[in-house]
């Protein structure tokens, strides 16, 4: 299967962590929103990533590949089964992409990112404008997470979606000064998909720098 996308985008980061959890196996092609290629316009015809294709089969957006991926590799499941926590698992998964994400984004691209891989200077007045954003919502993050264990009874896309959130939003905000939000945190990062994916994407941030073809969304 491949993905068209860069790992530093939260949406991207969530496919590839699906597909690592359930073994699938993943090309992740480079793809970018500012100079797409056919192949990823034709899977994206909005130009955003991620998007995926598997054979003649292509797909933007990083909710549908999960029940696309959930629906065709149900070993091990990714939403619990349960009715209740399901709804609530399609709920963090919608904070994740909306609240978190926009915050994290803004915070990871004005501090670093933009930086970093795309020549641009710190913008620290929207840096901040995105931090203020982003603090309610680690706050409201706080509670709901357990002394252990996982968000909902399982592992689940309620993990991975707002985990991966946090992955971006860390590129410029010290995102483990919650202490329970920092455990489960961690206990999500032993997980072998997450450090598969995350050294990844320190390769791609590396290679990146190094070639000075900056990718990254
Ligand atoms: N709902 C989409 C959001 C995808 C998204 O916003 N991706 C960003 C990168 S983090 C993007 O491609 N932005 C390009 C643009 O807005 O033109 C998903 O879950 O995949």
């Amino acid at each position: 299967m491949q993905i068209f996308g860069f790992p530093t985008s939260p949406y991207v980061r969530k496919v590839l962590l699906i597909a690592a959890e359930k073994g699938v196996e993943v090309d992740l092609v480079e793809a970018t929103p500012h100079k797409p290629t056919p192949e990823f316009l034709a899977a994206s015809p909005f130009r955003m990533m991620p998007a995926m294709a598997e054979g003649d089969f292509t797909l933007p957006d990083s909710t549908a590949i999960f029940i696309y991926l959930d629906a065709k590799y149900p070993d091990p499941p990714l939403l619990p089964a349960d009715p209740q926590q399901r709804g609530q698992a399609m709920w963090f998964d919608e904070f994740a992409d909306t609240i978190l994400a926009n915050s994290a984004r803004g915070v990871a691209f004005n501090r670093y990112i933009g930086p970093a891989l795309l020549g641009l200077p710190v913008n620290e007045e929207a840096a901040g404008e995105a931090e203020a954003k982003a603090l309610p919502a680690l706050d409201w993050l706080e509670e709901q997470v357990p002394d252990d264990g996982w968000l909902l009874s399982t592992y689940s896309l309620a993990d991975i979606a707002v985990a991966c959130c946090l992955r971006t939003l860390a590129y410029g905000l010290d995102v483990k000064s919650r202490p329970k939000t920092a455990a489960w945190l961690g206990r999500v990062e032993a997980r072998p998909a997450w450090i598969a994916v995350a050294e990844q994407e320190a390769a791609m941030i590396e290679a990146a720098k190094e070639s000075g073809h900056h990718k990254a969304g």
